[in-house]
Formats: C-alpha cells, structure tokens, sequence
C-alpha cells in the first residue's frame, strides 16, 4: 500500500526537501500551501506534478494552520498516514513584529491541526511529526543543549514553539497519538529563506564578488549557532515518524559557529579576504586587498531579546534513530555560495532587487525589508 503524507509548510525550505525525499521513498505527497499574490512555489517546482499527469505522486491543496475548518476538510480528504507539520512564522526577529500572528500560526495552529486529528477519529492510526526548535533553549541552562537541557524561550517565536512543542507531547499522553518532536538546530542549504543570516551572507558574497552590492549590513556578529544541512535533517524527521514509540530528539551537529566566522568563510568561497575592525555596534569587516569596507554592523538587525549561544548534542538520535549529519558548515558555506553565484549568474539582477534583500526587523527603523 502506498503511504500518504501530508506536509503543511511544503511551500518552505524544509517542505521542499521532505517532499522529495518522501516522493523517493515512494509516498503520495500532499503539500498544504498558502494563497499568495505571486507564485510561492519554487522551491517545489523541480518535484510539483500537473494535475493532469496520470500517475500523480504529489499533490498541492490551498491551506492555512489559522484556518480549522480548512484543515479539518483536507485531512478527512486526504487521511493521511503521516502528517508533518512544518508551517510557521519562522523568522524569530520578524516574530517580535508579528507576535499575535506569530503565536496564532505557530502555537494554536499546531493545537488546530492535532484537534482536527482527534476531531477526525485520526489519533489511532496517523503519525503526527512536530517541528520543534532549538529557540526553545534560548537563554543558555546548559551547553551543550539536549532533550532533557530546560526550556528558556527568548522571543515570541519560540514561547509559540513553547506552546506547540507542549501541546504536541500533551496529545501523546492524552489519547496515546504517535506524535513527536523533533527539536532541530538550524538548519540550512541553497534554498534557505534569503533573510536568514547565513542565505543572507552567501547571497552578500557573491553579490558583492559579481559587482552587483556594495555593502552587507548585519546585527549581532557573535551568536553561535549550530549549524547543520536541511536535506539531511529532513532525513531525521522521516527516522522519528518511523520509531515504534513516538518521541522528541535533538538532531544537532555537535558543533558550533558564530555568526562572524561563517561570513569570514563565505567572502573566502568568492576570493575575498576579510578583516574584522572594531567592536560591538562599530563593528566593519574591510577586504584586505583593496581596504574597502563591504561588511557594518547595523543595530536593526539586533533582537530586543538574543539567543547568544546554540550547541547540540544529537547522541540520543544517533543511538536510537541511527541518525547522523554529514556536511560540515565550512562544506554548507562553500555549497550555498556556489548556489548564489550560479544563480546570480543566470539572472541578471537588477541592482536595486538586491539591496532591498533585508531582514524584516528593520521595518521597526521604517525600512521595509522582504
Ligand atoms: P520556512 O520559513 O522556509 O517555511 C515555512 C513554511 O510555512 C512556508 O511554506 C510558509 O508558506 C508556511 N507557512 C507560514 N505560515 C503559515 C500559515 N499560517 N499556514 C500555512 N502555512 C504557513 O521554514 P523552514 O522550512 O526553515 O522550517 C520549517 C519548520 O521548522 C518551521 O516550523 C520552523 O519554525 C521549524 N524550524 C526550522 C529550523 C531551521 O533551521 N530551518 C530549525 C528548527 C525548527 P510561504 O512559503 O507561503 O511563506
Ligand atoms: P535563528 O536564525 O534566529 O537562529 O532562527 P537567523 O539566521 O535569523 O539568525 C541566526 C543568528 O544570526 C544573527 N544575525 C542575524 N540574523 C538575521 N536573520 N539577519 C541579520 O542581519 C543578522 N545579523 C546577525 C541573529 O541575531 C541570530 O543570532 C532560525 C529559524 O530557522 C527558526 O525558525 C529556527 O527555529 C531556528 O533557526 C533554529
């Protein structure tokens, strides 16, 4: 029997990547993406099926985690064997603009979805798999940070992944549903969203190395974060859903970097050496060869409350899931950049479009990013 799975959040970085792995496995996929005014599926293009194909593996439903009834609907339609839920907010500096919206999508929109479940007679027989977050460590308890490590939640993001991560291990015990949390460290890769730090700065290296930016602005250069590739965390959501018992695991390199340090390696993938002068809020980086500065600091990119320091320890998904990470964040950095660059040079750019790339925590300085 063919399994089915349905993915909300198929439209995102980690949606893209489980479909297709799912697709390989055999699955029919069923991806839940939001109504948007432009296309909002290119991540999904290379894998997306007409609906005429005969034959068809993989199908796209229009959804929204704030909606009940629409969810409700998809999964009578569909009953699914697994459900993976990956729609969210995901921005934590954006969740500090949009906390209400935030708690609603993320928080009461996990509750929404394990409801309609229950609602559905689907808590026996659908595995349920919950996208958890390192942001829950937050302010540093313990390092490195594991299942057992307490919560600290440092901004309306992760108090919603508070929230959904409870709920998710209440509905387990409650009515004895697989349901399980995997609580991932970042993750990245080519299709990571432009705005999060490290796509950001790929995108800023081969840019500037093309002529086509001049500067990258950034905030705190000295979070640590522990940084890992998305196609195979994805692999480790599947392992989880998988297990005879449900349960949450870490899924982490091991390894930490600060936010400095990945830049130093992204300007080094295009030929760019670069020296770090100053502190804090005066912080520049200048390119050692002409002594231009293409790096600054720019306090609107800094969080009212900072997660400083993230480090995981993934010995429990080893030992019971056999999962395990292969690229390093050196081999991540060199991969995202060669993406940008192949990609900034097959579409001519237009200037402009670049540098308004931009974090949408400078919307509070009145300059609208995406
Ligand atoms: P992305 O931001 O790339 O993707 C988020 C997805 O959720 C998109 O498909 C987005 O749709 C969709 N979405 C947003 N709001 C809603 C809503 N109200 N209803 C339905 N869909 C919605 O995130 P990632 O792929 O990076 O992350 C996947 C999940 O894992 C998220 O829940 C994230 O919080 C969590 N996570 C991510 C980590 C990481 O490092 N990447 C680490 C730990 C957890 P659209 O494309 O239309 O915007
Ligand atoms: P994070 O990822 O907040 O860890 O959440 P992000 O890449 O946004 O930030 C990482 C660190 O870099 C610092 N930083 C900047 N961040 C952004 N976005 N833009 C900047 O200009 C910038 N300058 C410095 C940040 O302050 C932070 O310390 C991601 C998301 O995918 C979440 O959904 C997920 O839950 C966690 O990872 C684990």
């Amino acid at each position: 029997m063919t399994k089915k799975a349905l993915i909300t959040g198929v439209t995102g970085q980690d949606g893209a990547y489980l479909a297709e792995f799912l697709l390989e496995k055999g699955y029919e996929v069923h991806g839940v993406k939001r109504r948007s005014s432009s296309f909002n599926t290119g991540r999904i293009d290379s894998i997306y099926e007409d609906p005429h194909t005969p034959d068809q593996h993989m199908y796209l439903h229009y959804g929204d985690l704030t909606d009940s009834t629409n969810l409700v609907r998809l999964l009578s339609e569909i009953r699914p064997d697994e459900v993976y839920n990956l729609a969210a907010q995901s921005h934590v500096a954006v969740s500090f603009e949009t906390p209400e919206y935030t708690a609603n999508a993320d928080g009461i929109g996990t509750l929404r979805l394990l409801e309609a479940m229950r609602i559905l007679g689907l808590e026996k027989t659908t595995r349920y798999y919950q996208a958890s977050t390192s942001e829950l460590y937050g302010l540093v308890q313990e390092v490195p940070q594991k299942e057992t490590t307490p919560f600290y939640p440092r901004s309306p993001y992760a108090a919603a992944k508070l929230y959904a991560y409870w709920i998710t291990v209440n509905y387990r015990e409650a009515y004895g549903m697989h349901a399980s949390n995997g609580i991932l460290f970042n993750h990245e890769s080519p299709l990571r969203g432009e705005t999060f730090v490290t796509r950001k700065i790929t995108r800023a290296a081969a840019a500037i190395s093309l002529g086509l930016q001049e500067k990258l602005f950034l905030g705190n250069l000295d979070a640590q974060r522990d940084w890992g590739h998305a196609r195979e965390y994805v692999r480790g959501m599947w392992m989880m859903v998988q297990q005879d018992q449900p349960d949450d695991y870490v899924l982490a390199t091991g390894k930490t970097t600060r936010v400095r340090d990945f830049v130093t390696w992204a300007f080094a993938e295009v030929g760019i050496d670069l020296e770090f002068r100053g502190k804090g809020i005066d912080e520049i980086a200048v390119d050692k060869a002409t002594g231009e500065t293409l790096l600054e600091v720019d306090a609107a990119y800094f969080r009212p409350t900072e997660v400083e320091l993230l480090l995981g320890d993934p010995t429990k998904a080893r030992e019971k899931l056999g999962w395990q990470y292969e690229t390093s964040v050196r081999e991540l950095a060199q991969e995202m950049v060669a993406a940008d660059l192949r990609l900034m040079q097959q579409t001519p750019f237009a200037r402009h479009a670049i540098d308004e790339i931009d974090d949408g925590s400078a919307a509070s300085n009145g300059n609208i990013g995406v």
